[in-house]
C-alpha cells in the first residue's frame, strides 16, 4: 500500500531555540511534518511521541487521518493534557500534510478553500518606558502590521512578561525560554501593574489615533475581581482584546470578569480540548480562543473547538508565539484562511537559523499572513541546517511576590 506510513521520525533541533518535530514518510516516500514543541518541556513529548506514539503509526493508512485521531487519543485511555495533545498534533498535522501534498494542493484546499485573501496578523510591541513602547509600536506599523500587542514594563518590577530584558540595541525581541540549565525567578506585584498599564494604553491612544487595533496580553496573572478592573479601566481606549487575565483553567471566573466589562476577551493558549472550552464558550464569556494548532490536538482537535465556539460567535485568535515552530505556524494560517469565524492571527516571527531548518511557504505582506500556495502545509526540513543546531536545555521563567510566594507567570 503506497500511503502506508514506512517511518514516523523525532527530530529535534535547536535553531534560536528548541523545536520538535515529527517527520512521517509514507512507502512511496511522500512527507508529512508535524510540530510538537512544548516550551521548556520539549524532551517530554519526544519520548511520548518516540517512544509510545511512533510504533503504533508504522504500516498505518496516512490518509486515515480521523481514525488516527481518535485512536491516539481515546487508545491512550489517559486523556487530554498538554503533554499528549502536543502529540496528537505533531501526528495529525503530518497526516494533513501527507494527504495535501498527495492532492497537489495547498492544505486550506481541503479545509473548505479560502474564506479571505490572507490572515490579519498581530505583532508585539513592548518597551521599558513610552518612549520605547512608542518606537516599537512605530517599528511595527513600519513593518506593516496593522494590529499591535503593547506590553510594557511596570515601575517597582524588575523582569516582566513580554519585555525584553536591557541588552542596549533596543531591537531585541522578547523571547520567553532562556537557554539555562534552571529557569530564571522573576517578580511581580499585581496592585503596581493594575496602576500602571492603563496610563501607557491612554498615552499610546492619544498618539496613534483610534484606528490601530491595541491587545494586551495579562499572561494568567489577575483574580476574577482585579481583572474585572483593568478590563473597566481599559475600556476607554478600545482594546481588541485583554488576553490570560485570569488563569484559564477557572472558567467561571470569568462570570465576573464579563459582568463587569465590554472590553473583549481572549483565553486559552494553556487549554488544549474542546472540553477545556465548554463553559467559557456556552455561556459566551470569552470573544477569542487562543489555542495553537501544535497544543490542541492538531488541526482536527483545533477545528473541533473553533466550530464549537463559532455557534456562540466566538473567533479564533490562534497562538503564534516563536515556541510554535513554522510548522505549526503553517498549520494555523492554513485554518485561519479556510474558517468562517476567523479573529486575528498572533505573529511573533522566527529567527534567520529557524528559517534555514523550516523553509516556509508562508509569507507576511500588508499587514497580512498567508500560508502560500504550495502543496502540503508548505513547509520543508532541512536535516543538515537542523543538525548544526542539537538541543539546549530552556526553561520558561517562573514568578515570585515581593514575600516569596509563587505567583502565576
Ligand atoms: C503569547 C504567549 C506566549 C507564551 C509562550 C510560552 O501570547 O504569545 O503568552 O508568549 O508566554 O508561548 O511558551
Ligand atoms: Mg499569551
Amino acid at each position: 500500500l503506497g500511503t502506508a506510513i514506512r517511518s514516523a521520525e523525532v527530530l529535534v533541533t535547536s535553531p534560536d531555540r528548541n523545536f520538535v518535530t515529527l517527520r512521517v514518510t509514507t512507502e512511496d516516500g511522500v512527507i508529512g511534518l508535524g510540530d510538537a514543541t512544548l516550551n521548556g518541556r520539549e524532551l517530554a513529548v519526544v519520548s511520548y511521541l518516540r517512544d509510545h506514539v511512533a510504533p503504533l503509526l508504522i504500516g498505518r493508512d496516512a490518509h486515515r487521518v480521523e481514525d488516527t485521531w481518535q485512536l491516539l487519543y481515546r487508545g491512550a485511555y489517559w486523556r487530554r493534557g498538554p503533554v499528549t495533545m502536543s502529540a496528537i498534533a505533531a501526528v495529525d498535522m503530518a497526516l494533513w500534510d501527507v494527504k495535501a501534498r498527495l492532492a497537489g494542493m495547498p492544505l486550506y484546499q481541503l479545509l473548505g478553500g479560502a474564506s479571505r485573501t490572507g490572515a490579519l496578523a498581530y505583532g508585539h510591541a513592548s518597551g521599558r518606558d513610552l518612549p520605547e513602547v512608542f518606537d516599537s509600536v512605530r517599528r511595527h506599523l513600519e513593518e506593516g502590521y496593522r494590529a499591535i500587542r503593547v506590553q510594557t514594563a511596570v515601575p517597582g518590577i524588575t523582569a516582566l512578561y513580554g519585555v525584553p530584558a536591557p541588552s542596549g540595541s533596543g531591537t531585541v525581541r522578547y523571547e520567553p525560554a532562556q537557554r539555562a540549565p534552571l529557569p530564571v525567578e522573576e517578580d511581580w506585584d499585581t496592585r503596581a501593574y493594575l496602576r500602571h498599564v492603563p496610563g501607557v494604553f491612554e498615552a499610546v491612544r492619544a498618539e496613534f489615533g483610534p484606528e490601530l487595533p491595541l491587545l494586551h496580553d495579562g499572561h494568567h496573572r489577575m483574580t476574577p475581581i482585579q481583572a474585572a478592573r483593568l478590563g473597566k479601566d481599559l475600556e476607554p481606549y478600545d482594546l481588541f482584546w485583554l488576553e490570560d487575565c485570569t488563569p484559564a483553567e477557572n472558567q467561571e471566573g470569568l462570570r465576573l470578569v464579563r459582568q463587569h466589562t465590554t472590553t473583549p476577551l481572549a483565553i486559552g493558549e494553556v487549554l488544549n480540548s474542546v472540553w477545556d472550552y465548554q463553559t467559557l464558550v456556552r455561556e459566551q464569556l470569552i470573544d477569542y480562543v487562543r489555542s495553537s494548532v501544535t497544543h490542541a490536538g492538531g488541526i482536527t482537535g483545533l477545528r473541533r473547538i473553533l466550530d464549537f465556539a463559532a455557534q456562540h460567535q466566538i473567533k479564533s485568535g490562534i497562538h503564534g508565539p516563536s515556541d510554535v515552530s513554522p510548522v505549526g505556524m503553517a498549520a494555523a494560517l492554513h485554518l485561519d484562511l479556510a474558517i468562517h469565524n476567523f479573529g486575528i492571527q498572533e505573529h511573533m516571527p522566527h529567527g534567520r537559523l529557524t528559517h534555514e531548518v523550516f523553509r516556509t511557504s508562508a509569507t507576511f505582506s500588508g499587514g497580512l499572513l498567508h500560508p502560500g500556495d504550495a502543496p502540503g502545509l508548505g513547509v520543508e526540513y532541512d536535516d543538515a541546517a537542523a543538525d548544526a543546531h542539537p538541543y539546549q536545555p530552556a526553561y520558561l521563567p517562573f514568578s515570585r511576590l515581593q514575600d516569596g510566594t509563587v505567583h502565576d507567570w
